[in-house]
């Protein structure tokens, strides 16, 4: 490892570049005037070394995944994001879909007996799916299986749900935690600086607003994730402000467990006409996040999002988790343009798609507990590797 970083030093003639090298080396934060340099200046092969080895340093080949599924409540939002495909307005009476205590409850019974650790709980915003009707989901889901974490409600959902309850962020959260929730999803974020947000999530809780539900969720003690909406009409220096604010958040709280950027997907919704970024842009933008947030310990490729091959790739420019198993669908992605049409993949599809590219596959739990290592485990290769195409 020392070797190739001190080579990567050496031949590097920039001579930011080469600043920015020593400082990784020296684990000295970069600086924001830093991270817009890589942006503008880094190589694909220059900003994807210097992750690898930030990621190897931290965590050697280890690469986490988890066992989850996903509940959608409801895809009717009072919300009007432009990059949306997913969600029916409520004001307009567009039609989506609801669901009842009961039938998510049903959901979490299908999964009775596997080997599940967490569920993930997100959706629109439902003016008629208020606190009282969370405190119920999250006390029968516990009251069914106590040991299932509970990963639920983007700052956006929270934002609403508090201030028709009329209750402060702390006392809301607090009954929220009571009642089981466990960690926050780091949805919501999209990008903090106002001069994009206004175009594109105008309506909804701005980043003091996101910034303070988290922080207050880490001062009781749960974890949280942060997310960030790339590759539409930011520019390099508002993806900058986005991880700055969340790293001096990091700083303050050491809650954030896992960064994770989401890239844009621009099918049926009204941002259609912007282009996607490119996978080398993708992996830039990765790359260059390991570097910048310093205090993260973990970076997330979203699979159904990126794709399972990008994903694949993605683990040689700074990222060591690949979300989960997600044997259920999640409908924001499939409906936004992404190939999983149905995202599902089986554990040994994941551990395969891990192991193609010599990486060593852990199962976690929602806190990064490792629930299983993988190194040793062998699969029928050929067959997993059929089903992962
Ligand atoms: O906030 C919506 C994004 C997010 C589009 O914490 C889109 O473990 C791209 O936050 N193109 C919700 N992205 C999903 C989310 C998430 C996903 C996986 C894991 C975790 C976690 C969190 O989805 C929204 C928004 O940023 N999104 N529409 C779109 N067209
Ligand atoms: Fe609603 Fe979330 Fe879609 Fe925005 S991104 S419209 S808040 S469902």
């Amino acid at each position: 490892m020392g070797t190739s970083i001190d080579t990567l030093i050496n031949a590097t003639s920039d001579s930011d570049l080469k600043k920015i090298a020593e400082k990784v080396k020296q684990k000295i934060r970069i600086s924001d005037k830093e991270g817009i340099i890589l942006f503008e200046k880094g190589s694909l092969s220059f900003v994807g070394a210097l992750a690898n080895f930030i990621r190897e340093r931290l965590h050697g080949d280890t690469t986490y995944f988890n066992r989850n599924f996903h509940i959608e409540p409801t895809n009717v939002c009072v919300f009007s994001c432009k990059f949306c495909s997913y969600s029916r307005l409520y004001a307009k009476k567009e039609e989506g879909w609801e669901l009842s205590i009961d039938q998510m409850l049903d959901i979490v019974k299908t999964y009775d007996g596997k080997p599940i650790t967490e569920v993930h709980i997100v959706g629109g915003v439902h003016p008629k799916m208020n606190m009282a009707y969370f405190i119920e989901l999250m006390q029968k889901i516990k009251a069914h299986r106590p040991g299932l974490h509970v990963k639920a409600f983007t700052a956006v959902e929270l934002d609403y749900m508090f201030r028709k309850a009329k209750l402060s962020v702390e006392e809301g959260m607090k009954q929220l935690h009571e009642a089981g929730l466990d960690s926050l999803p780091g949805g919501g974020a999209e990008i903090f600086s106002p001069e994009i947000r206004e175009q594109i999530a105008a309506d909804k809780v701005d980043a003091n607003g996101w910034l303070q539900i988290h922080e207050t969720a880490h001062n009781l003690g749960m974890h949280t994730n942060a997310t960030m909406l790339y590759g539409h009409i930011e520019k390099y220096e508002h993806r900058i402000d986005h991880m700055r604010r969340l790293r001096e958040l990091q700083d303050k709280t050491a809650g954030f467990n896992t960064f994770i950027p989401l890239k844009f997907r621009n099918q049926d919704n009204d941002m259609s006409y912007v282009s996607e970024s490119t996978i080398t842009e993708d992996m830039r933008l990765y790359a260059i996040a390991r570097i910048y947030l310093d205090n993260f310990p973990h970076l997330k490729a979203y699979w159904p999002m990126l794709g399972r091959e990008n994903a694949q790739l993605s683990l040689s420019f700074g990222v060591n988790d690949i979300d989960g198993t997600i044997d259920d669908s999640t409908k924001i992605y499939s409906m936004a343009g992404s190939e999983e049409q149905t995202p599902a993949m089986t554990t040994e599809q994941l551990v395969t798609l891990i192991k193609q590219v010599k990486r060593k596959p852990v199962e976690r739990d929602t806190l990064y507990n490792v629930v299983k290592d993988y190194t040793l485990e062998q699969f029928e290769e050929t067959f997993a590797a059929a089903q992962l195409n």
